[in-house]
């Protein structure tokens, strides 16, 4: 009889290359050897360290499906997916700062961006030299930024740009900005700020209770200059935030499967280990129930994942079933990790052990990036062509 391998019952290590198996064993070791000592620090203490963005750089963790002619590694997005599991292993606020930087900031200067754009500003993102960040949502539009009210008005030579953005991970320490406004004709476009411009100013924003080693602040926008040429040249309209939104939500839905890991492997080991009445925790039914709906949730999950990947990597897949893995991931996940929270008892209060933390950030994964409810539309109104958000 085969033996069943809790870790990874489908063995999806089989499925996977040569290559992509050399990926994940270069950010599993980066994530376990250099970020895990940091984390309990840095989020206890809500500090971002900036020069994780060098080191993951250093490793071609950043940008990693750009062609190689632009610096990246030419990766598929398979490796993209395995990476972001191995960060988010860790903590979701490290695989924050990667994926906006790759998915957010990479993506669009790298799909959308002209021959210039994409000479000047990519090297330095990928290598992790200068940081990114993604302007979307506002103080008043974050699930329906089709009504944006941030404005860019033709002046001679470029634009003006006017408004607010809010929630914006990794804008304080950002040297690259990619915001999106509307021009006078209603129309969405992309713009490639940088760090230092007049009257542009990322304010930070402290105090979450979740996502704390990765910094969020605002991007404040009063007559800022930006000059034709950082205008993104090949995108109108929601498709271009779209497009990128794509590629990150198919990271998240990889990483909070690793954060729902954490908490399984975690919460498995102290129930082995922790005695009461008389015998471990893990011989009572109800606690191996947990295990065994933990154990398929993820491994289904990660199934999922891998077969989106594929499909991306052969062609173009429809935009729903990222819906359908980024909002089963993270309500999966954030699921997990609170049964795995009250499977340590009082323990699992503590920063001492990673669930609580992994919990809270999960509140964050489960609501950026489309809401659990808004992906719910999405499908729904792929299943029924009512689109349930429109006016
Ligand atoms: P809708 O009518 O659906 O679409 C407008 C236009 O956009 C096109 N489009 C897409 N294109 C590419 N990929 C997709 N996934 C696309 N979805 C839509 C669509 O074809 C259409 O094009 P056209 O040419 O016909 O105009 O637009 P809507 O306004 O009705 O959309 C509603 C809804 C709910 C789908 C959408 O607004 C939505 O997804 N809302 C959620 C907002 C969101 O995800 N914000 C994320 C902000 S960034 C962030 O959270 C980063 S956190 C990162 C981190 O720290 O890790
Ligand atoms: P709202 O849109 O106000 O939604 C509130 C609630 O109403 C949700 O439960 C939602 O599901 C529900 N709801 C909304 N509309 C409907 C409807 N039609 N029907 C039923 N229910 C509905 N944004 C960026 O642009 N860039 C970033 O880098 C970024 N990073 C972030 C980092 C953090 C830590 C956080 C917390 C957010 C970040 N965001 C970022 C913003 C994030 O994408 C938004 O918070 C998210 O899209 C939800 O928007 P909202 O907060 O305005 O909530």
């Amino acid at each position: 009889k085969a033996s069943f391998d809790w870790q990874d019952p489908f063995d999806l290590e089989a499925q996977l290359t040569e290559e992509e198996r050399m990926v994940r064993h270069t950010a599993r070791g980066y994530a376990e050897d250099r970020l895990l000592p940091r984390v309990q620090e840095a989020f206890r203490h809500e500090k971002t360290d900036p020069s994780i963005f060098a080191e993951m750089g250093e490793l071609g963790l950043l940008g990693p499906t750009v062609s190689e002619e632009y610096g990246g590694a030419g990766l598929n997005y398979v490796s993209y997916g395995l990476i972001a599991r191995e960060i988010e292993r860790i903590d979701s606020g490290y695989r924050s700062m990667m994926s906006v930087q790759s998915s957010l900031v990479i993506v669009p200067i790298y799909t959308f961006g002209s021959e210039a754009q994409k000479r000047k500003y990519l090297p330095p993102l990928i290598a992790g030299t200068k940081i990114g960040c993604f302007g979307l949502t506002e103080p008043d539009h974050g699930s329906d930024p089709g009504s944006m009210l941030t404005r860019a008005k033709k002046v001679d030579g470029g634009y003006l740009l006017n408004g607010s953005k809010t929630w914006i991970s990794n804008s304080p320490i950002a040297d690259i900005f990619v915001v999106w406004a509307k021009t006078p004709d209603g129309l969405i476009r992309g713009f490639i700020l940088e760090k230092g411009w007049k009257g542009l100013s990322a304010p930070a924003i402290y105090g979450k209770v979740g996502l704390r080693a990765s910094i969020t602040g605002q991007i404040v926008m009063d007559d800022v200059f930006v000059p034709e040429e950082n205008l993104l040249p090949d995108v109108t309209g929601l498709k271009g935030p779209f497009t990128c939104l794509n590629s990150a939500r198919f990271g998240i839905a990889w990483g909070a499967l690793g954060a729902a890991e954490s908490c399984y492997e975690t919460a498995r080991q102290y129930v082995i280990d922790r005695k009461q009445f008389g015998r471990p925790l893990a011989a009572n039914q109800l606690i191996q129930k947990k295990l065994a709906d933990m154990a398929t949730e993820i491994s289904l999950g990660l199934q999922a994942c891998l077969r989106l990947g594929r499909m991306k990597d052969e062609g173009n897949p429809p935009v729903e079933l990222t819906s359908i893995v980024k909002r089963n991931s993270c309500g999966k996940a954030l699921d997990i990790a609170r049964a795995a929270r009250d499977m340590l008892g009082g323990n699992g209060i503590s920063d001492e052990f990673p669930v609580a933390r992994h919990l809270v950030n999960l509140e964050v994964v489960n609501t950026y990036e489309g809401t659990h409810d808004i992906h719910a539309l999405i499908l729904g109104r792929a299943i029924t062509g009512i689109a349930a958000f429109a006016n």
